[in-house]
């Protein structure tokens, strides 16, 4: 009797433990119509480059289509949506109004394609240091969005290094940040 008392209050308390991790897990997902971010990442800037993108992947599990209006954040002079297009077999960036995510579609940012461009950064995009940004869905609203950095040559968010391996992590910080010039994107 004694023994299943313990155990019991055991229980809970292991519960009561575990309850914190698991809300904050969940709370990204809840109160916006279905609308999920999954899979931020950015790739680290290379040398004195002032741009940077950043990728995230759109779920939408609402009942209704919606559209990714607009991306801000505290890092760079401005952040804009971006998409590529070909012109005359040359890959171009140009700034769309919205990034539309139909009722029950995946959306993907990739290179390549839409991304979150970051214009005129602070700092460089370093391996290893998030950012934020917040994002704002015509009907889901505003979600804020952890962006880990991986390395200068990741492809996607799976990859944790880059293609050729050679990372300077010993690299001095510029913060001479009003030399305008070199541009990466
Ligand atoms: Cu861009």
């Amino acid at each position: 009797m004694r023994l299943t008392l313990f155990f019991a209050f055991f229980a809970v308390l292991f519960s009561m433990g575990n309850a914190p991790g698991a809300l904050a897990q969940s709370s990204q997902d809840l109160g916006h119509n279905g609308m999920m971010i999954e899979d931020p990442w950015a790739r680290a800037t290379a040398g004195s480059a002032k741009n940077g993108a950043a990728y995230i992947t759109i779920v939408n599990n609402g009942e209704n289509g919606d559209k990714l209006v607009s991306v801000q954040t505290d890092i760079a002079k401005s952040a804009e949506l971006h998409t590529h297009i070909m012109e005359n077999d040359v890959a171009k960036m140009r700034e769309v109004e919205s990034i539309e995510v139909p009722a029950g579609a995946t959306v993907v940012l990739k290179p390549g394609g839409d991304h979150l461009m970051l214009m005129g950064l602070f700092e460089p995009l370093e391996e290893g240091n998030p950012f934020q940004v917040l994002l704002t869905f015509e009907n889901a609203g505003e979600i804020p969005v952890e962006v880990p950095v991986k390395g200068v040559g990741a492809m996607e968010s799976g990859a944790t290094g880059s293609g050729d391996g050679d990372h300077d992590h010993g690299h001095s910080h510029d913060h001479d940040h009003d030399h305008e010039g070199e541009q990466s994107n």
